[in-house]
């Protein structure tokens, strides 16, 4: 079995970016209901007492496609709530000079994550992420995950109508605009950047929430 990780911040922490009303039914609601399906179907499938990277992993092997795409979600949403803060910072260090690198400026990076989350058609997720020693942004449809790939993700938004619709209707990129500037949390990807590094593990789903 796994658990629904509780929050790490009180509902309200990252208004005004994102309401309290939003952060209750995403987290209680939307990602509790993929916890929920994981736990049944991974019992169906044969996965069940692995850790969530494990089931992810057996369920792409498996082409059980249903359980994919929610563990997928259960694990985005978890590595999501982690990626905010109510702590506003910047990039620092080693993160802001890959951030040069790549995108010349901060600026540069919220460009093409905002541009790349505003165009992504239907349902999914923008990431920053580090491959192979440097960053990109990309985005993965549904409940498409970087949980088992190369590439370590530093940072995630979610581009479900369900995490913006209630504060910002249809408009999508105004949301990322904002999430970039207040609520994402810096210190996290420095150290997933780090951990892209070798220096220590990447995040990890915790079994024991
Ligand atoms: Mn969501």
């Amino acid at each position: 079995m796994i658990k629904l990780p509780p929050l790490p911040y009180a509902y309200e922490a990252l208004e005004p970016a994102i309401s309290a009303e939003t952060m209750r039914t995403h987290h209680d609601k939307h990602h509790a209901k993929y916890v929920e399906a994981v736990n049944k179907l991974a019992g169906e499938a044969g996965l069940d007492g692995r850790d969530l990277e494990a089931i992810i992993a057996g369920a792409e092997a498996r082409k059980a496609t249903k359980l994919l795409n929610n563990a997928g979600q259960a694990w985005n949403h978890a590595f999501f709530w982690d990626c905010m803060t109510p702590e506003r910072g910047a990039p620092g260090g080693e993160l802001e000079s890959a951030i040069g690198e790549t995108f010349g400026t901060l600026e540069g990076l919220r460009d093409a994550f905002v541009k790349e989350g505003a165009d992504h058609f239907g349902s999914g997720w923008v990431w920053l992420a580090c491959d192979q020693g440097r960053l990109s942004v990309l985005s993965t449809h549904d409940g498409g995950t970087l949980a088992n790939r190369p590439q370590t993700p530093l940072l995630v938004c979610d581009l479900w109508e369900h995490a913006y619709y209630l504060d910002y209707k249809q408009d999508r990129k105004t949301f990322l605009e904002r999430w970039f500037d207040t609520v994402a949390n810096w210190a996290f990807a420095e150290s997933q950047l780090e951990a892209a590094q070798g220096r220590h593990e990447p995040w990890h789903f915790r079994m024991a929430a």
